[in-house]
């Protein structure tokens, strides 16, 4: 008969095709090879490696669903979910990087560029050469983009962008930057590349979140962009909203990557921990505290998987990805919590890991859509009353 594995319930494993088997050990050999020995500096002092991008083109998680001609490897969903399980299991800033290159940056020239924008950026993308990012939030309020500032207007050759744009991840390193701004009151995508004129980026500081993560602002003072770059395949808001199904999918699988990093972590302490003549392992709260954590990160892995088969066949709907990425990252950030605690005193340590997991998750939480704006988009398609 079968045994009750308690680090893989429902074998998810087993349903995976050799192909994503694959890619989740070379995930797995990375993150915890290459990029867990330095994330507690990295957080400790704010920084952003940019080799981390290279090492990830060179591993091919860059853009991994894209066809071989631009660097992809047509991984599906599953696969791209993994990666996304494996690098967040190290940190969520970490995951943030691959996730704007791929999902953020590179998609939109895929599913809205030109053969030329193609051919010209996706393979320097797909091999980390150039770094990208996704200028769609603004100061004034990132839930409601339909509300932007930033303006294009058309000029001989071109357009010229004004505006700025807040909370980018990537930004102060990037090489070009999508950017959303409104044409004649429309949303476009323009790919603004670094030497461009009025183009700008500036580092945002003393963050609590995310510290191993480069986060910025764009500035956009009459930019001069040639009519070669704007995203010639997509109008209105369902541009952006195209790259954040993407992403938010693969947040719902990273979410869940480090909410087990930190169920492992608490299994491994409370097993080590003699408290009253007894290990901690052997107290019903606690036991009873892995059960929860364990049958949250199950389910939503199981979640996840069934998004992600769905999205491999393309009968999906963008619902069922609020659902997930709402799901996940709220209770991802419950167990990072409660590994937090289980930890005790040593919890808030750099060197265990979790209270960093727990501090990014905040994060996770609110960006690509706070949950409450999930839960929103979830109510309009309940009851046919948009509540935003
Ligand atoms: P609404 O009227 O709902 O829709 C406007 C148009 O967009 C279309 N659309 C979608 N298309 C594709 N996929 C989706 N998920 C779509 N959702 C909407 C829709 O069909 C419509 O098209 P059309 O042709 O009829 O005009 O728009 P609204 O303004 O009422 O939207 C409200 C709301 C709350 C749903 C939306 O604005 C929202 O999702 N807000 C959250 C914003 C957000 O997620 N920002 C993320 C910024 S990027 C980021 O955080 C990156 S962090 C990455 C990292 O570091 O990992
Ligand atoms: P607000 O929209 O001001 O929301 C504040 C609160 O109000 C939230 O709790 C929200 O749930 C709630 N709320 C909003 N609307 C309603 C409503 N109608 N009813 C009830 N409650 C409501 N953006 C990018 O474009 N590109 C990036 O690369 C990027 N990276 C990021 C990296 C980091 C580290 C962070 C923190 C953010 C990043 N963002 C990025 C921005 C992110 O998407 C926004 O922070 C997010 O969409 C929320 O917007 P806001 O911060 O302006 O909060």
């Amino acid at each position: 008969g079968q045994t009750f594995r308690w680090d893989d319930p429902f074998d998810l494993t087993g349903r995976l095709t050799d192909e994503e088997r694959m890619v989740q050990d070379a995930a797995r050999s990375y993150a915890r090879e290459a990029l867990l020995p330095r994330v507690v500096a990295a957080f400790r002092d704010e920084v952003f490696d940019r080799a981390i991008m290279t090492e990830m083109g060179e591993m091919g998680f860059l853009g991994a669903m894209l066809p071989e001609q631009y660097g992809g490897s047509e991984a599906s969903h599953v696969a791209y979910g993994l990666i996304a399980r494996e690098v967040e299991a190290i940190d969520s800033g970490y995951r943030s990087a691959m996730s704007v290159q791929s999902s953020l940056a590179m998609y939109p020239i895929y599913a809205f560029g030109s053969d030329e924008q193609k051919a010209k950026f996706l393979p320097k993308m797909a091999a980390g050469e150039l770094v990208g990012c996704f200028g769609l939030t603004e100061a004034d309020g990132g839930s409601d983009p339909a509300s932007m500032k930033t303006t294009a207007v058309a000029v001989d050759g071109g357009y010229r962008l004004n505006g700025g744009k807040y909370w980018i991840t990537n930004s102060p390193i990037s090489d070009l930057a999508i950017v959303w701004a409104k044409l004649d009151g429309t949303i476009r995508g323009f790919i603004v590349e670094r030497d461009f004129d009025g183009f700008t980026t500036g580092k945002i500081g003393d963050k609590l979140s995310l510290r191993a993560s480069i986060t910025g602002d764009i500035g956009l003072n009459d930019v001069f962009v040639p009519e070669a770059n704007i995203l010639p395949g997509v109008q209105g808001l369902r541009g952006p909203f195209s790259c954040l199904n993407k992403a938010r999918f693969g947040i719902a699988w990273g979410a869940m990557g480090a909410a087990e990093f930190c169920f492992h972590a608490s299994r491994d302490y409370v097993a080590e921990r003699t408290l009253f003549g007894r290990p901690l392992s052997a107290r019903q709260l606690v036991q009873k505290k892995l059960a929860d954590m364990q049958t949250e990160i199950f389910l939503g892995f199981e979640g996840a998987y069934a998004l992600g088969r769905l999205l491999d066949t393309g009968a999906w709907v963008p619902e069922a990805i609020s659902l997930m990425k709402r799901n996940n990252c709220g209770k991802a950030l419950a167990v990072a919590r409660e590994a937090r605690d289980m930890h005790g005193g040593a919890g808030i340590t750099g060197e265990l890991h979790v209270m960093r997991h727990a501090m990014n998750l905040e994060t996770v939480n609110t960006y690509e859509g706070a949950h409450d704006v999930h839960a929103l988009i979830l109510g309009r398609a309940i009851t046919g009353e948009a509540a935003f």
